[in-house]
Formats: structure tokens, sequence, C-alpha cells
């Protein structure tokens, strides 16, 4: 097992369970903990250890272990294998030294590690693993769940993006054959409306994330489809004229995403952070 594996290879860890020494956690969610484990003497892996579980989250284990074992990109985490071990599930992937986005922006640090050179980077490498799913991966995926603590950052502050649990394969689809899931403050107001979701709601949570770059706050987190609507209806007309729009963004992701729907989140999320403010592009 141990010598079979390197970090762009997918294999089948058997019994894995009893080999990884788990020396520390990295953190916990919904699913389970995510440990730092040591496969190899200089080689330091992330285990997410899944225990039990429901339908939905078995579901989601092997949408991911489908998902990853077919992707190798830069800008998207490398699954290293997974093992089913009676009614535990492991995750094994490559280490993040400097974990998510979010525990970067809003953890003890507050962002003062991140520079505006970082920023920048994060922001583009998220675009360019964006990218990959909507326009090279045939079928396309949409990642269904980006937000900042779904972007890893290593050692180099270089983003990829992981947890591809939600992921849809096929392009867009709607309401009657999909279940409405996401990250309440990251979804696109058409899919928490009308249930239609396409790569755009990809882009969607995409702008959320620049605005938690941008301006270092979480965007808000529970929004009523009202209020949402009402926002929406405001913001579109104001921010369809590109000539407005301030050059902030780097001119590969401005050429990579949907300018008019990028913006149209912006001024979304500025008006729900500081809903005072009068926000012209
Ligand atoms: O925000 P964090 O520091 O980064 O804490 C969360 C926690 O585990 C639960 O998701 C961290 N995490 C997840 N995957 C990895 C990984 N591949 N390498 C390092 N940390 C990870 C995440």
């Amino acid at each position: 097992r141990k010598a079979s594996i390197s970090l762009m290879e997918y294999k089948t860890l058997e019994s894995a369970t009893n080999e990884f020494q788990e020396s520390e956690i990295l953190g916990e969610g919904g699913f389970g903990c995510v440990y730092k484990a040591k496969l190899e003497d200089n080689l330091y892996v992330a285990v997410k250890k899944l225990q039990g579980g429901t339908q939905d989250a078995i579901k989601e284990f092997e949408t991911e272990v489908e998902l990853l074992s077919q992707i190798q990109h830069p800008n998207i985490i490398s699954l290293l294998g997974y093992c089913i071990h009676g009614e535990t599930r492991l995750l094994v992937y490559e280490l993040m030294q400097n974990g998510s986005l979010e525990s970067q922006l809003h953890g003890p640090s507050r962002g003062s590690a991140l520079t505006w050179h970082h920023r920048m980077k994060i922001a583009l490498d998220a675009a360019r693993g964006i990218e990959y799913l909507h326009e090279h991966c045939n079928p396309p995926v949409i990642h269904r769940d980006l937000k900042s603590s779904n972007i890893l950052l290593d050692s180099n502050f270089n983003a990829k993006l992981s947890d591809f649990g939600l992921a849809v394969l096929g392009g867009a689809q709607n309401k009657n054959n999909i279940k409405l899931s996401g990250t309440l403050g990251y979804v696109a107001p058409e899919y928490l409306l009308d249930g239609k979701l396409t790569d755009k709601s990809d882009v969607y949570a995409f702008g959320v994330v620049l605005l938690e770059l941008l301006l270092g706050r979480r965007p808000l987190e529970k929004l009523a489809p009202t209020h949402c609507q009402s926002i929406v209806t405001w913001a579109m007309p104001q921010l369809t004229d590109r000539s407005k729009l301030p050059n902030i963004v780097d001119p590969v992701i401005q050429n990579t995403m949907d300018l008019k729907h990028l913006y149209q989140v912006a001024a979304v999320a500025v008006l729900c952070i500081q809903p005072e403010a009068s926000y012209r592009p």
C-alpha cells in the first residue's frame, strides 16, 4: 500500500484504519473529523473520517471518490485513496498546510497572513479550478458548494477546490431532478428561488468568495428568498454596463467568468454587509 501510493495516484487503501497514526485533528465538519496523518516518512496526508452515516453522507462519499479519482488539476485537491472498513469510511487527501481560506480569513489570525498578492492569486487559482470543472471536464461538473471553507491552501498559499460531495455531472439541472443543497449565503438566487442549477450557480458562489477576499468579511449567512429577490431586481439594471465596473478583478478572471453575474453578486453581498451603503460600481 505505502510503496504504491504517490501524490497523483489513486488507489484503494485497505485496512488503513489501523495503519494511520492519527496525530492531530485539523478540524471537524458535519461529516466527522479531518486528521493530519503520517503515511510514511516525510509524507503527511489529511484523512477525512466518516463514522456511520446517513444515506446522504454515503452518497456524498461515493460522489467525491468517483469524481476526484478522475480529476487531476493543480487547483483541485488530490484524492490519494479511500477506504471502507465496516461502518468507517476514510478519504485520504494531500495535506494542505495552510488549511482553508475561511480559517485564514475568519480564523484567529483574521486574514493578517494574506497579502493582496495572496488574495489575488487565490482568486485566480479558484477561477482556474472552476473553469476546469465547467469547460474541460466531460461531462461538465457543477461543484454546487463553493465557499471559502472548501478552498484549501498549501504551504505556498496555492489554492485548490475541495469537497465534491454535492457536485453534479452533466451541466444544467432543474428542481425536478435535483435536491436543493448548498450553503446559504453562497446559493445563487435563481437556484434558491426556482431550483434552477447551472454552472453560473458556481460563478455566483465564486463572487461571494471574491467579496470575502476583498472585504475580509463574511457575507450574510441567511437571506430570505424575498429579500434576495428584491435586492437582485434592484441590482441588475445597474450592473449590466461593463464600462462602469471597477478594475479590481484580474483580467484572466474577467475573461473566464460572466461579469454581469459576478458583479450582481458583488452588489448583493455588499448590500447585505452594509445595507446603508449606496453601492455604485
Ligand atoms: O478550516 P480548516 O483549517 O481546513 O479546518 C477544516 C477542517 O479540516 C474540516 O474540514 C481542514 N482540512 C480539510 N481538508 C484538508 C486538507 N486536505 N489538508 C489540510 N486541512 C484540511 C479544513
